[in-house]
């Protein structure tokens, strides 16, 4: 049985294309800066999002990681979302190996941070507090149901850091799906931001791998700092070729996995007692919640779906993230739909 696997988007596998390019990749020693496909991947990355310099690095984690611990030193503090990635999901990366402290803001349905509490957040000159260095934020949000900030958001986050002389990180893990959304290129989305990362390895099919981009004395320090956490990889054009058709012919088709997503959200709404939270899918993420006459519980239903082949992510009680990506066809989001509406 071929199993329709929805989870995420991280789970999508390379294309033919990609493993074709993986095999024939020109090859150096990175940490001598002498492979050519990764030194091509990061300028080609950097220039989409329009950027002086770009670095590949293995995970999206070690892209904030390496992407915070640039700006900030110990002592320094961040300003983020209370539902962003890098205070959730990243293992405290930033305090533990950083010694940078948060301070986490509620992000709002829509993902953002209001820019008024970002501005209280902001730490007076006290050697009582932290000092606050960076404001980071996320997009496309991937707790917020994978909506997108829009640009004039994001600038107006880039005005405030600058006025009171702060950095500005964007977590892009999605941001290409965030650009396809608001229909503005990435770059305009990145333009307000210090630094970005993007992962190649979600939506985007590639199988490994984040680019980090900022200005050239800004991927220098990161640079150091990538090979201090020990990412400093060796012929990783092997992984950069995949990055670069990523780059090349995956964003431009992002667009249709959003469609199928409101098509899923769609059929799924039909079913009594289903919910969608934001109520509609923004990009390609569906959230859904069990409501009242639904007796089961998330992960029950999670089993039972898993017996017909398809597999969800739980993540709540009773409620499930579904995320589309390159290997789910229309035919699949139909016996999604079908297989949920006969289990509830
Ligand atoms: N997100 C994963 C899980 O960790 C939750 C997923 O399945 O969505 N930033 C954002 C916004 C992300 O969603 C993720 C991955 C990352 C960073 C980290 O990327 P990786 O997994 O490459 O370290």
């Amino acid at each position: 049985m071929q199993t329709i696997d929805l989870r995420s988007d991280t789970v999508s596998l390379p294309t033919p294309e990609m493993r074709r390019r993986m095999a024939e990749a020109e090859l150096g020693d990175d940490v001598y800066g002498e492979d050519p496909t990764v030194n091509q991947l990061q300028a080609e990355t950097a220039r989409l999002l329009g950027k002086e310099a770009g670095l590949f690095v293995p995970s999206g984690t070690m892209g904030n990681l390496v992407g915070i611990l640039a700006h900030c030193t110990r002592g320094d503090e961040v300003i983020l979302g209370n539902k962003s990635h890098t205070f959730l999901y990243e293992a405290g990366g930033i305090s533990v190996l950083g010694g940078v402290h948060s301070c986490q803001i509620p992000n709002q349905p829509d993902g953002t941070l209001l820019l008024e509490e970002i501005e209280a957040a902001i730490r007076p000159p006290d050697p009582h507090h932290p000092i606050t260095r960076l404001i980071s934020i996320e997009n496309t949000h991937n707790r917020c149901g994978g909506v997108a900030l829009s640009r004039e958001y994001t600038q107006q986050v880039g005005e405030l850091a600058r006025q009171h002389d702060l950095k500005l990180h964007l977590d892009g893990a999605r941001l290409f799906n965030a650009a396809v959304a608001c229909g503005v290129p990435a770059a305009k989305l990145a333009a307000p931001a210090d630094s970005v990362t993007i992962c190649l390895s979600k939506g985007l099919c590639a199988p490994v791998g984040s680019v980090l981009c900022g200005s050239q004395e800004y991927i220098h320090r990161a640079h150091r700092l990538r090979k201090i956490l020990g990412g400093g990889m060796r012929q990783a054009g092997v992984l950069a070729a995949a990055g670069l058709v990523a780059l090349e012919q995956m964003t431009n088709r992002l667009a249709e996995d959003h469609r199928r997503a409101a098509r899923l959200a769609d059929g799924l709404s039909q079913i009594p007692g289903v919910q969608f939270d934001p109520a509609k899918p923004p990009t390609n993420m569906v959230f859904l919640d069990l409501e009242v006459p639904i007796t089961l519980t998330a992960v029950q239903v999670a089993e039972l779906l898993k017996a017909r082949g398809i597999q969800v992510g739980v993540v709540g009680p009773r409620r499930f993230r579904l995320v589309t990506h390159y290997w789910i066809d229309d035919a699949a989001i139909e016996q999604v739909i079908s297989a949920f509406t006969e289990i509830l």
